[in-house]
């Protein structure tokens, strides 16, 4: 498949409309390629006060906070159409920009309008508690409200994704939005900013600054009229963020980093577990947040199930990001593509041994920053590698001989996103899942989900949760309205004319 977008020029997207391209634009290469297929605004501190107080305008008295929940629903869904309509396109932006293989980006576009539509039945049934019964004439009423205005600053792994975790979720709640992509793939959040006005969504509502983090995502953090602050990205920026966002306390949630470990035990299906331990170490070319990143195989298999998983990992097709057959397309750029490798290099320093990839199969390859899918046997837990988020398809493997010791090195990590267990016996797996100290476990699957199911971290992979209710709470305030009918009693007891004091 070749390149058929040409280089799209991109401005921001403030109050409804799209400011002029910036004269010093980011341009965009694909990492598969080499081509230029994109130019992005570069932000500045005005542009994102302007953005803001959109934002803060659409909010405080615009009509979007006040319509109904069916209304907002109503908008929500005609998105999705949008995207439907658009998925092509979406799908083929995302492959562009971020290198990721087309069938696994028209994926990520299914997934979004998915979550689109959930988003909207939520507004649609966005309600409170009312109590009754705490006596006769007292009532409270327990309600949800929108929580304000919401900074997004999102990564590049999944840009389109990670967006969409978000937006219909506040959006949909009634909050409104400035967001600041990735720098190096702004694309589809800017396409769905224009999808979205041309879905009705009133001007303000959802704001788009592109930029460097430093300057636009730093302004939208320390913003006082930002309300929530809503991040996914690295643990390290993560914290830059919350000491930025003390200024008017701002709520921040944060899905940060991971270091996801897939253990398998010997009553497993083994042939489903070495799919999934391939899988899940290389999909979206390992740069994945709940990737499975370590291997935790039990010793009285460790031997076969290794040379399984190498045999498999062999027919994983490495290619250009627009090629159907790619399965892992380039990594985002040449220095990350450097990082993936030199971490490979010191895993071998530190004891391990290479038995698949460990290079750049750059020779059968356009002209892009690829690594072949690669296993280092033999990893100790003090290694980088076993604790470190490489964010490439670099799978760790550590032999455990016991349950206990399996849960004790799937938690010796800092980072506490996802992890999965392989057994075919419900005690095994269940114990084993209860002890995990990680958002989510898989039980014999792997990358898996709904719309309905939350995600998000513990320990360094942050606090909140995307999707499912808790998802959209997270866009919610609670306020307690207490109302007293009658009489309420006294506290202050006045003597009454002609009585005895
Ligand atoms: P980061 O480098 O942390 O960047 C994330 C976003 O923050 C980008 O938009 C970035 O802007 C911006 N940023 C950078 N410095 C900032 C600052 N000082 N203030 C405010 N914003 C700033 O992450 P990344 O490299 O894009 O993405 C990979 C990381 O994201 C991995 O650690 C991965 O695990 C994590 N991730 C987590 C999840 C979940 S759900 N937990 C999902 C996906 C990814 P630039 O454009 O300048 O880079």
């Amino acid at each position: 498949m070749a390149l058929a977008t040409g280089v799209r020029k991109y401005g921001h997207h403030i109050d409804g409309k799209e400011t002029a391209p910036s004269a010093d634009g980011l341009d965009r290469w694909c990492p598969g390629t080499g081509e230029h297929v994109a130019t992005f605004s570069r932000g500045t501190h005005a542009e994102v006060n302007e953005a803001i107080t959109a934002a803060r305008r659409a909010f405080d008295t615009g009509p979007w906070p006040r319509m109904s929940g069916q209304q907002r629903a109503r908008i929500l869904l005609r998105l999705a159409e949008l995207m439907r309509r658009d998925s092509d396109k979406l799908a083929r932006i995302e492959a562009e920009e971020v290198g990721k293989p087309i069938k696994l980006a028209r994926g990520d576009v299914e997934s979004s309008i998915a979550l689109t539509e959930y988003a909207a039945a939520l507004a649609m049934t966005l309600h409170g508690d009312a109590h009754t019964n705490l006596d006769d004439n007292f009532t409270g009423l327990v309600v949800r409200e929108p929580c304000g205005v919401v900074g997004m600053v999102t990564p590049w792994n999944f840009p389109l994704l990670q967006l969409i975790q978000k937006l219909p979720f506040a959006i949909g709640a009634g909050c409104t939005a400035v967001c600041k992509p990735s720098e190096l793939t702004s694309g589809t959040t800017l396409e769905i900013a224009r999808l979205a006005t041309e879905a009705g969504l009133p001007a303000g509502v959802f704001n788009v600054v592109t930029g460097p983090g430093s300057v636009v995502g730093q302004a939208i953090a320390e913003s006082p009229d930002v309300d929530l602050l809503s991040f996914t990205g690295s643990t390290g920026v993560g914290r830059s963020i919350v000491e930025a966002s003390k200024s008017n306390l701002k709520r921040v949630s944060l899905e940060l980093g991971g270091k996801g470990a897939t253990i398998v035990f010997p009553d497993a299906d083994l042939d489903d577990a070495v799919d999934a331990a391939v899988f899940a170490n290389v999909f979206n070319s390992g740069e994945c947040c709940v990737s499975g990143t370590r291997l935790l195989v039990h010793e009285d298999i460790a031997d076969d199930f290794l040379a399984a998983v190498v045999d498999r990992i062999a027919h994983v097709r490495v290619g250009s990001p627009l090629d159907e057959e790619t399965d892992v397309g380039a990594m985002i750029h040449e220095q990350h593509r450097d990082k993936v490798l030199s971490m490979v290099t010191q895993a071998e320093r530190e004891g391990g041994k290479v038995v698949a990839g460990g290079s750049d199969p750059v020779d059968s390859l356009p002209d892009g920053y690829y690594v072949a899918p690669t296993v280092v046997d033999g990893v100790a837990p003090g290694t980088a590698l076993f604790q470190e988020e490489v964010f490439g398809p670099v799978l760790a493997v550590t032999r455990f001989g016991s349950v206990d010791e399996a849960v004790e090195l799937a938690n010796a990590v800092e980072y506490g996103l996802a992890n999965s267990v392989w057994s075919k016996n419900i005690d095994v797996a269940l114990t084993v899942a209860k002890r995990l100290r990680s958002g989510t476990v898989w039980i014999n699957t792997v990358i898996d989900g709904a719309p309905q199911l939350p995600g998000g971290g513990v320990k360094a992979s942050g606090y909140g949760r995307e999707m499912g209710q808790a998802g959209f709470d997270e866009f919610t305030e609670l306020k307690t309205i207490q109302i007293r009918t009658g009489a309420r009693a006294k506290f202050v007891q006045v003597p009454q004319p002609g009585s005895p004091d």
